[in-house]
């Protein structure tokens, strides 16, 4: 233990008291490579933790799975890195590993979905985006939507497409489309399912759906991915998506943009920004300072559409500035 006694988990305070310049090892538990928003999260930490930037970086991808998760931040553990980062698939389960990081002395900094923990001490920050406020975003795009288009009264059929059931992006955006449901008496929740955050099993489930439902209005796809799935499944069941059903989607990666803007197959994407290597890169950076970190850090998102109703921006205004 005496090992990194120079270091405190309060602070996580490290290397910063030795002469030669040492890399600093981060071990990573990546969740998988379910989407184009985890493509680019991952090239986001490959570039930032960098040898050049002063790091070794440890990367392991846990294929959507909490059991891959917790073996890989053991694995981080026996090799005595310096910082573990957790991008955790779900919100439950991780005490007993944290607490083992814990007693070896090593900092763990989150990234992404959140970790719901009895004891908050088990790590140091976290940084990501806002899911709840992502999907009452949604919600104020969709009012705002049937209100220009006449329909504000009209009865509303929607469909939510969840992402990983447990995983706190899904948490947050199932309860903002819920809360819009239960706030609107003319909305009716027609179907509600897991889509698993990918296209192919979107386009499944909605495939099924709209076998087994008559008449929907609205899909509420809790990522890009699982939306341009579902765009496929209403296609083959010879319906227009964007037309004939309203199309909101998570994430706003680049094929979302270009969805929005030149085929209408989505009407309105909400941000959620992957570019958390550098965030995480300034907390180490900090902590490594002996200096502190707000514990809590989300991340501003907007939302695009084609006309900037509700709130949203254009997203033909907004795509010069776009990094994924
Ligand atoms: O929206 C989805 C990905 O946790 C915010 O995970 C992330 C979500 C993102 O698979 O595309």
């Amino acid at each position: 233990c005496a090992k990194k006694d120079n270091q405190t988990t309060a602070t996580g305070a490290g290397n910063s008291g030795s002469a030669e310049k040492k890399l600093i090892t981060v071990g990573y538990a990546q969740v998988g490579a379910e989407s184009d928003w985890r493509l680019a999260n991952t090239q986001s930490f490959k570039d930032t933790f960098t040898e050049a930037n002063g790091y070794k970086l440890i990367f392991d991808d846990a294929q959507q799975k909490q059991e891959n998760q917790i073996k890989a931040i053991r694995n981080f553990i026996q090799q005595d890195v310096d910082y573990i980062v957790v991008a955790p698939v779900v919100e439950t389960g991780w005490e007993t590993v944290l607490q083992e990081a814990k007693d070896q002395r090593i900092p763990v900094v989150l990234s992404d979905r959140q970790m719901k923990v009895s004891d908050d001490s088990l790590y140091l920050a976290w940084v990501g985006g806002n899911f709840l406020k992502e999907g009452r975003d949604g919600v104020k795009w969709l009012e705002a939507y049937l209100e220009s288009t006449g329909r504000a009264n009209d009865q509303i059929n929607i469909v939510d497409l969840q992402g990983t059931i447990g995983a706190s992006a899904q948490v947050g955006r199932t309860k903002g489309i819920v809360e819009g449901i239960e706030a609107h008496s003319n909305w009716n929740l027609v179907a509600q399912q897991t889509g698993e955050f990918t296209q192919a099993k979107g386009q499944e489930v909605m495939e099924s759906i709209l076998k087994s439902v008559d008449k929907i209005d609205v899909v509420f796809a809790e990522n890009d991915d699982m939306g341009r799935g579902a765009a496929d499944a209403i296609k083959a069941a010879g319906k227009v998506p964007g037309k004939d059903i309203i199309l909101i989607t998570f994430d706003a990666g680049k094929d979302a943009f270009d969805r929005v803007i030149n085929d209408g197959t989505f009407n309105c994407t909400v941000e959620c920004n992957p570019l958390h290597g550098p965030r995480v890169a300034e907390i180490i950076k900090t902590l490594e300072a002996g200096g502190t970190v707000d514990k809590i850090q989300y991340v501003v998102e907007e939302m695009f559409d084609k006309d900037g109703i509700g709130g949203a921006r254009k997203a033909a205004d907004a795509l010069p500035e776009r990094k994924y």
